[in-house]
């Protein structure tokens, strides 16, 4: 037995997570997801879904995959021509990669928006909270004045000059119906999901099957990179990409356990 499998779950601080650990990102994703519940800005459902991903990061080899590079270049690009982009917050994305979405933000001139499914107004002021102690500025989803159609849960609350009037939004980890509901709208949904199967990736303009805390500062690096690209040049980026090549080369290797 090494020394890492003694690493115990509940470190203080994450600074106390060896990064050489050959499971390092797993320990860092759980370590943030435990505080992110203490904080009251997690769902304890949070740590399911947490579970989920984990699995699913384990049989891609827990690295990006050259499709999911791909799909994140491509977001940079539809994030980089889009008139309003959005991106969406929950109780998970907040608590892996609060500064890195906020980053990504700035990257990109986008807005932040919190969106729940358990949705209660402590927990979308923690969030909020949260962001801002991580550099957002300006934080929406407190206002929640409009109403995303045909969706009857918590989650078709939205601010009418965010994600309900944005044209491109980033929506990471949660389940179809949302998801769905927005693509009805019209809007270009670039989901960030470790499970290809999942409806959101099924449903999005852009599928991004990788873990979120490796995705979204890749999609930064690309934005970055593309920053002085004209619009010919985005464009021809987002046209060559194929979703549905996307999505069957993260399942292929997740079945066929080649890594
Ligand atoms: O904060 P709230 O109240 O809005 O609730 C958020 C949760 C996550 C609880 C809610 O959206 C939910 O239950 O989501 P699901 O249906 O469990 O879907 C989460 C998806 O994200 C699953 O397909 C997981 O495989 C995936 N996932 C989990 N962790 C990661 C991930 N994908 C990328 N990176 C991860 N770290």
């Amino acid at each position: 037995m090494t020394d890492y499998e003694t690493v115990s779950a509940d470190v203080d601080d994450e600074e106390e997570i060896p990064e050489d650990h050959p499971r390092y990102q797993d320990l860092l994703t759980r370590h943030r997801i435990e505080r992110g519940v203490e904080k009251g800005i997690t769902h304890l459902q949070g740590m399911h879904a947490e579970g989920r991903g984990s699995a699913f990061d384990y049989l891609l080899g827990e690295e990006t995959i050259p499709s999911a590079d791909e799909a994140e270049r491509v977001a940079a690009a539809h994030l980089l021509l889009a008139e309003r982009p959005v991106l969406s917050i929950n109780g998970n994305v907040a608590a892996l990669v609060p500064g890195e979405m906020v980053e990504l933000a700035d990257a990109v001139d986008a807005d932040l928006e919190v969106n729940l499914f358990n949705r209660t107004p402590e927990r979308i002021e923690a969030i909020a909270d949260h962001l801002r102690e991580y550099g957002a500025e300006e934080v929406k989803g407190l206002e929640a004045d409009a109403r995303i159609p045909n969706l009857d849960h918590q989650r078709a609350k939205v601010d009418a000059d965010g994600i309900y009037a944005a044209d491109v939004v980033v929506v990471p980890l949660e389940d179809g119906d949302r998801a769905e509901a927005l693509e009805e709208m019209g809007k270009i949904e670039i989901v960030i999901d470790l499970n290809p199967l999942s409806r959101s990736p099924r449903v999005a303009e852009v599928p991004i099957v990788d873990n979120i805390i490796r995705a979204v500062p890749n999609v930064t690096a690309h934005a970055r990179e593309l920053a002085d690209a004209d619009e010919a040049e985005l464009r021809a980026i987002v046209d060559s990409f194929d979703r549905e090549n996307a999505l069957r080369t993260a399942e292929e290797r997740i079945r066929s356990g080649e890594l």
